[in-house]
């Protein structure tokens, strides 16, 4: 049974496989916990497939033709929270204040189901009040028009469609602003930044026909079983193959090691597994730099470089060789905290391998080095031409069901990276060109209070930010919080000084029915393959309005009539909305309505660094000498830690599905820390001693977060682990990737006071 946050805490390793039958456990005690059984098993079924919806969850591809159940454990949890019977209505927010629900838990909150009427706060009162959809966008139109463009923020969580997308970025930019911030910029910024600097494109070069080609994979920092599940089953076939599959990441995580596939009964029946790594290095948080460092240098100075591709499309190899050279093996271990003959371990696989993959996640990303992590990552592949062959390339694993995708349709504060010509040209107007407010930029905004209105579609910004008590304490004086959600979180909790409003929309498992009919959205997965959505599910009230019907909403009460936008038409048939896609981005989009008929399972998007154009500064593939092999940012201390902040497996992002993180063994509480049992004694302390963290960045601010558990566990000395997003108080907005601004969320420097 899963564990409840009321059950008494019980840390007691976990030795199954990833998969199998906990994971079926898993599921049988979440989906009836939302009430909607038989639908929820339904729509299981139509998960991932040409003619069903794509998961709400994770942005892993989906096989085409479809497995025949493309469905994992925190897909279908995803599925089941989405779809659940419970309802906050107006009766709720009659029973509860704001100030009292600000005292519950993420889990409660959400937990309290779908959100089915717009609302308005009320401050005499500290309620949500129903207002009616039409004052909610006259109200906001006439409030944003009052304001100074570049003061206002236009976030979007990554889960809203290509469509919704497309007119929510036109929207801000005929508005005024770029100020379009993404989960993105806490997420793969350092991917969209490192991977155009190194090979021309933001995106990975890799799709899911790569694994039957490739044989070896590398895999830094990210947690395959809980955070994209359906890959385990291309990383067992590709073990099966015989392929290397070479881990490097602090925690022995399960899904890494091995994994029984749930949706097979013989291996079900039999309880068979399939490992999944064939190395697995626990290299310290922030010491990938220097373990990367350490397999160049092996391969360059025992002769496996690829001389005729590095010649052929390749920039700076020689700075690149020179300086591997110099690195000697005592720095790469002190800062790896791997062994020489580990790394060389590792160095001789890859140098074996005639196609390697490289997939990480937010172990490279999310650290104050994270562009360069992922540049070194790229460095190791172009050193043996495994880029632009079958089998080989990058594979950053993207995070929201649609993050990607976002970005491709212009949700972006960078200019370079939105059609603004094509905006120009298709809309008569001047899109701005002043680059807007990034996710660190608008926190530090409504810190200072130069953000005077912060517009969310979707997500839980408070939350899920960085220096959370100076952000709530900023975003109390906001002038105006516009909320689209579909359930409640803290972010809707913090009323701003002016006006708040709580807009619920329809989820994508939901039908949406609109003038010409039911609809369609699409999405663009992690290896840039564009996929149709179909929703069949009753909506969760009748109140509900979809996310485009809202944006338009919006937009008409806040900008003049444009003749050519027609907004409800746009509303009434989201074809519209995809061939103005297609006329912005048409190097992606060319035909996109017929490529949809025509390419049932979706098409592939395209990727120039895939076919060996490197559309980089020098027109080839830069090679980067990085300064230091410290991702950190900071020095060690006597007494300094470098905590990082994890996923449990019963979350996705601020959503907490339960208190059971099932493979780390770790049930019925999230309040812990992790430490390694040396350091546990050096600290004097005992394993179920409850401790404070305390922020050590140096800059005489005081954030702290109490009442964490010390459990032993097996991190690397120095490291200390904790879960998000109950730790993110103890992370200053100052810490965060030096280019991409991505918060170094997986290095933090804290002090443990008893
Ligand atoms: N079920 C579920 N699915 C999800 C999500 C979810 O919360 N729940 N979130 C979605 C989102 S938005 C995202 S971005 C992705 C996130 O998915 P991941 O990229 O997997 O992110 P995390 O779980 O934060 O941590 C990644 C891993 O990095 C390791 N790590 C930490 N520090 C380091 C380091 O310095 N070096 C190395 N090599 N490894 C390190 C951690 O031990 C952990 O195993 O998942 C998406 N999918
Ligand atoms: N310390 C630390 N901080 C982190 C991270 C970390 O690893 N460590 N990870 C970072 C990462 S990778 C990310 S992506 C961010 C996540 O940041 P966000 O994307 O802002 O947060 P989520 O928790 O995904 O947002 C959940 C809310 O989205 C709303 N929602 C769900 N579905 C829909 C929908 O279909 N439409 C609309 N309009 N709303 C919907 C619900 O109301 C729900 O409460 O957090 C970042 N913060
Ligand atoms: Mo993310």
């Amino acid at each position: 049974m899963t564990k409840q946050h009321d059950d008494r805490p019980d840390f007691t390793p976990y030795d199954g496989p990833a998969g199998g039958w906990g994971s079926m456990r898993s599921l049988a005690d979440i989906v009836p916990r939302e009430k909607n059984v038989a639908v929820t098993t339904a729509e299981l079924v139509r998960q991932n497939k040409p003619d069903g919806f794509m998961c709400v969850s994770c942005a892993w591809s989906k096989p085409y033709p479809p497995n025949p159940a493309e469905f994992c454990e925190n897909g279908a949890k995803a599925t089941a929270w989405e779809i659940t019977s419970q309802r906050v209505t107006p009766d709720f927010f009659r029973a509860h204040t704001l100030s009292e629900l600000r005292s519950w838990s993420d889990y409660r909150l959400e937990e309290a189901g779908r959100l089915t009427h717009p609302m308005r706060y009320d401050r005499a009162t500290d309620r949500y009040v129903v207002a009616p959809w039409e004052e909610a966008f006259a109200a906001i139109g006439a409030r944003l028009k009052s304001l100074a463009p570049r003061s206002v923020v236009f976030y979007a969580s990554g889960r809203a469609s290509l469509e919704t997308s497309y007119m929510y970025q036109l929207m801000a930019r005929l508005y005024g602003n770029q100020n379009l911030p993404d989960s993105s910029n806490m997420c793969h910024e350092s991917t969209s930044v490192g991977l155009k600097a190194a090979i021309g494109v933001p995106v990975g070069t890799t799709t899911l026909e790569d694994f039957d080609h490739t044989d070896c994979i590398l895999h830094f920092g990210q947690n395959v079983a809980t955070n994209s599940p359906r890959m385990l089953h291309q990383l067992r076939a590709v073990h099966k193959r015989g392929a290397q599959i070479i881990v490097f990441n602090p925690l022995r995580e399960r899904g890494l090691e091995r994994f029984t596939d749930p949706q097979n009964p013989i291996e079900m029946a039999t309880r068979s597994e399939t490992p999944i790594a064939t190395q697995y290095h626990q290299v310290k948080a922030g010491g990938d730099l220097a373990a990367m460092m350490g397999i160049a240098k092996w391969v360059i100075e025992n002769g496996h470089v690829d001389h005729d591709f590095v010649a052929a499309h390749t920039h700076d190899y020689a700075a690149f060789e020179a300086r591997a050279r110099a690195t000697g093996w005592d720095e790469i271990e002190r800062e790896s905290g791997l062994t020489r003959a580990a790394l060389e371990q590792a160095a001789e696989a890859y140098a074996r391998s005639k196609a390697t993959m490289a997939i990480y996640g937010m172990g490279l990303t999310q650290h104050v080095k994270g562009v360069d992590n992922v540049r070194m990552l790229v460095n190791l592949l172009l050193l043996r031409g495994n880029i632009g062959k079958p089998g080989a390339g990058v594979c950053p694993v993207r995070g929201h069901s649609n993050v990607q995708g976002q970005r491709t349709v212009g949700i972006t504060e960078k200019t370079e990276l939105a059609p603004v010509e094509k905006l120009k040209e298709l809309y008569g107007f001047d899109p701005p060109t002043e680059k807007g407010l990034d996710t660190v930029e608008a926190c530090a905004g409504v810190i200072d209070g130069t953000v005077k209105a912060f517009v969310s579609l979707g997500g839980n910004f408070v939350r899920a930010a960085p220096e959370t008590e100076l952000l709530e304490e900023g975003w109390a004086n906001l002038d105006l919080s516009v909320q689209i959600a579909t359930k409640l979180n803290r972010s809707h909790l913090i009323p701003a000084a002016g006006e708040t409003w709580l807009l619920p929309c329809l989820g994508r498992i939901e039908r949406d029915l609109q003038a010409s009919g039911p609809q369609r959205v699409t999405m663009e997965d992690s290896t840039s393959v564009i996929h149709p959505s179909l929703g069949k599910v009753d909506p969760a009230s009748p109140h509900l309005l979809s996310e485009p019907a809202i944006v338009a909403g919006i937009a008409k009460a806040l900008l003049p009539p444009n003749p050519a936008i027609d907004w409800d038409a746009w509303v009434g048939d989201y074809a519209l909305v995809r061939d103005e896609i297609a006329k912005a981005i048409p190097h992606f989009f060319a035909r996109f309505n017929e490529r949809l008929r025509e390419e049932k399972g979706g098409f592939w998007k395209g990727n120039k660094a895939a076919e060996r154009v490197f559309e980089t500064e020098s027109g080839k593939a830069e090679f980067l000498v990085p300064e230091v092999l410290n991702a950190t940012g900071f020095t060690d201390s006597d007494g300094r830690y470098r905590l990082l902040t994890l996923r449990s497996n019963d979350q996705f992002n601020t959503t907490i599905y339960g208190y059971s993180d099932r493979f780390r063994g770790i049930n019925g509480t999230r309040q812990v820390v992790l430490m390694n049992r040396d350091d546990i004694a050096r600290a004097g302390l005992t394993a179920g001693a409850k401790v404070t963290l305390a922020s050590d960045a140096g800059d005489n601010h005081e954030r702290r977060v109490g009442d964490l558990i010390v459990v032993e566990y097996d991190v690397p000395p120095g490291c200390i682990a904790a879960y998000y997003p109950e730790c993110n108080p103890l992370i200053a907005l100052a810490h965060h990737a030096e280019e991409s601004h991505v918060p170094a969320a997986k290095s933090v420097p804290v002090r443990i006071v008893a």
